[in-house]
């Protein structure tokens, strides 16, 4: 009995939050790690919107160069270059990050090792709040004098450098304000969910009892922390190369423009994990229910995420093989790139070995884990194209790198977001959504996907460059100006095919079924509480863990999922 009980930590968290705080406590100045969960998400949502409509007007752009663009005008090369680097910026980092660690960290990691709230709430509220401000700026950086930063999303100079060279001053300045704003949001967020992971766990949820949603979860806080270091120390140099006329990367008088590069790459490319290893972690809970089997080899998709991990830090030069760093460094590049991809397809292989004969139902959130799986490993394979020095050369810069990041990057954070929005959403807010709206959203978003980004490899390879404005001038791209306007009448089209998941999520929110709280038949933690869970997550006492996350289908049990929580009936 004496485990049932609340643990000192708990009367602690009891006593700092009170109930029946007012609105203000309750929805805005708030350090419960639901409702941080459901900001971040908002503001995800709302950079998601904002992000689409650039890539809108991009897409208009390269179809049909030098019209009016509805809603924005005409695009100048200028206004081209805000567009790129916008997309980019507020994709990853505004979009990516806050949905995939800021709205599904928060949610998750509490309830699904059983702990209150965050170890640190007050500094989780902290971290929404200055992720909060990074937005602001980062709105505010459209509207200054000389616009938004324009050198794209990687930021290298000398193009970065001057003010001269972009026309961007305040724009790119606040870009990098913006920037190391929400490193500061997600390095709180980072410290708390390592150390909630590690010190809040439930009696009984051991470590190798933790969901893999929650493993991803840490995996990704760890590298962002243990990545993003130098890329604020070069970005402080860039600051003052801008400002006050230092040469940190000035050629010519001891500046190096490509140590830029290799700060960023370091940050960058570890960066591309943080974005996919969430994702990761839902799909590796949405499998094992929806076919009724245990995922496959938990221990090893632990071991293989770790490699992930590791190797994530040895790799950033394949992104420099052509900007005339030393060329010996090309081979070792090469061969930690095409060595990664070994955890990452071993990961792979054992979600697929999940779904291997499981009594498959393909609700919606399968159907996007599956999507997921299926686009990712089409991004996986070009990567290794890009990831050899010699076939870089050719590829390097040019759509076939558009097409390979998008099929990767959209695949994790558009599918792999959706799987767990569709899965977890009953909980989060307590209400059903409707199947068939679901699936039709999951139908016309993976068809008008792959129709806008397919053909892209072939424009690549047929030599257009990233960051063209104006294909016209080009004669070796005038037969195949078709893609463009093609890519971009089903980028409309990708677009449009979410307003179904709009009305889903609006119908459900006024008028949907009630969820019950557990609408899957789930094992988890998260799903033995009521949708959405009560302040603070568990009644009296802490939920006491019995096994491990994913026993479906358990030879002789007479229900095909056994939860981790011992029944209520045992006296909480
Ligand atoms: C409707 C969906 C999307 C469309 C139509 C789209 C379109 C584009 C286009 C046309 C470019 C290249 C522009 C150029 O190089 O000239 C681009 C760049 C980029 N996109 Fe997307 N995109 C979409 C979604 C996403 C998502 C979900 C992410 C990431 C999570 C993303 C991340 C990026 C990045 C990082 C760049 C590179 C920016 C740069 O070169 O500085 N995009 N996108
Ligand atoms: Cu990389």
């Amino acid at each position: 009995m004496k485990d049932l009980l609340p643990t000192e930590a708990d009367t602690r968290h009891l006593e700092t939050h009170d109930a029946g705080l007012g609105f203000w406590r309750t929805w805005v100045f708030s350090t419960d790690h639901k409702t941080i969960a459901k900001q971040y998400l908002a503001w995800g949502l709302f950079w998601t919107v904002i992000g689409g409509f650039l890539s809108g007007v991009m897409r208009w752009q390269l179809a049909w160069p030098g019209s009016d663009v509805p809603g924005w005008g005409v695009v100048g090369p200028a206004a081209y270059n805000v567009l790129v680097t916008m997309h980019g910026t507020i994709m990853v980092f505004f979009v990516a990050m806050p949905i995939g660690l800021g709205a599904f960290g928060n949610f998750l990691i509490p309830l699904m090792i059983g702990a209150r709230d965050m170890a640190f709430p007050r500094l989780n509220m902290l971290s929404i709040w200055v992720f909060g401000l990074a937005s602001l700026v980062l709105l505010v950086s459209f509207f200054v004098p000389g616009g938004a930063a324009s050198a794209g999303w990687t930021g290298y100079p000398p193009l970065s450098g001057k003010v001269e060279y972009t026309g961007s001053n305040w724009g790119l300045t606040l870009w990098l304000l913006a920037h190391a704003l929400e490193f500061a949001a997600f390095l709180m967020g980072g410290v708390n969910f390592l150390t909630t992971a590690l010190t809040l766990r439930a009696p009984g949820m051991t470590l190798m009892r933790m969901p893999l949603a929650v493993w991803h979860q840490l995996a990704a806080a760890l590298i962002f922390l243990l990545s993003v270091g130098p890329l604020i120390a070069g970005a402080v140099m860039l600051l003052l190369d801008r400002l006050i006329g230092t040469r940190f990367y000035v050629p010519g008088s001891g500046g190096d423009p490509l140590l830029w590069q290799h700060l960023f790459w370091f940050f960058g490319h570890p960066e591309v994990y943080v974005l996919l290893l969430p994702p990761v972690g839902f799909v590796c809970e949405v499998l094992p229910v929806f076919s009724r089997k245990p995922i496959f080899g938990y221990r090893w998709i632990l071991w293989a995420t770790g490699g992930v991990v590791g190797l994530s830090f040895m790799v950033w030069a394949h992104h420099m093989f052509v900007s005339g760093m030393d060329p010996r460094l090309a081979m070792p590049f090469s061969i930690s790139t095409i060595l990664i991809s070994v955890p990452v397809a071993w990961v792979l292989f054992a979600m697929i070995a999940t779904l291997w004969r499981g009594s498959i139902s393909f609700e919606t959130p399968m159907l996007f884990a599956l999507g997921f799986i299926a686009m990712f490993v089409f991004g996986g394979l070009t990567g290794i194209f890009n990831g050899s020095a010699p076939v870089d050369i050719y590829l390097r810069g040019t759509y076939f790198v558009v097409a390979h990041f998008h099929y990767t990057l959209f695949s994790s954070t558009v599918f792999g977001a959706f799987a767990g929005f569709y899965y977890w959403f009953p909980k989060m807010f307590g209400r059903m959504l409707s199947g068939p709206l679901g699936r039709l959203h999951f139908w016309l978003t993976v068809v008008f996907f792959n129709l806008t980004f397919f053909l892209m490899h072939n424009i690549g390879l047929a030599g257009m460059t990233r960051r063209t404005a104006d294909p016209r001038p080009f004669e070796m791209l005038k037969p195949h100006q078709w893609i463009n306007e093609w890519a971009t009448v089903a980028s409309f089209l990708l677009l449009a095919a979410q307003i179904p998941f709009v009305v889903n999520v609006v119908r459900s929110l006024v008028a949907g079924a009630p969820a019950p709280a557990n609408p899957w038949q789930a094992s988890t933690l998260e799903w033995s509480v009521a949708s959405p869970p009560p302040h603070l997550n568990w009644g009296e006492a802490l939920p006491v863990v019995e096994r491990g996350p994913y026993e479906y289908s358990v030879p002789g049990e007479s229900q095909d999922w056994l939860p981790q929580r011992r029944p209520l009936a045992t006296g909480a």
